[in-house]
């Protein structure tokens, strides 16, 4: 995974509005499954179900789904209108790639230091733990 890549491209979305615009209505429409403009309570729901299959595999996890939908979309909904619009939607998807990005930038930092620190094990294990203070800063530009 090139989490440079990665991170680069969520930045370009988020600073092009044109770019946010197309991905928000893409995803949009891909959950408006009756095309009525809104996104209703069935469809958030089976949206946040599919999402789900791929992050949880714990049965423990799986009575959590209906307590879990009902803050997906009471966050989503933010004026309780009981439907989601693009508006609504849009925000919601900036708040999540803002995350996305910090997340990576964690993940790719680790991944750095544990590159640093494998490099330096079995011919420098004493000067290991020194490299990984220095190693894996981010430019945030
Ligand atoms: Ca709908
Ligand atoms: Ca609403």
């Amino acid at each position: 995974m090139d989490y440079e890549k990665a991170i680069s491209n969520l930045h370009n979305i988020l600073t092009h509005e044109d770019k946010f615009a197309e991905i928000n209505k893409s995803i949009f429409d891909a959950i408006d499954t009756d095309n009525s403009g809104t996104l209703e309570r069935d469809e958030v729901e089976s949206f946040v179900k599919s999402l789900l299959v791929g992050i949880t595999n714990d049965e423990e996890e799986e009575y959590d789904q209906n307590e879990r939908h009902r803050i997906v979309f009471g966050v989503l909904d933010e004026n309780d209108s009981g439907e989601i619009t693009l508006d609504e939607l849009g925000k919601f998807l900036r708040e999540l790639f803002k995350e996305q990005i910090k997340e990576l930038q964690d993940a790719s930092e680790r991944v750095k230091r544990k590159a640093a620190s494998s490099q330096n094990d079995g011919w420098n294990r004493g000067g290991a733990q020194g490299a990984q203070g220095y190693n894996g800063r981010i430019n945030d530009d």
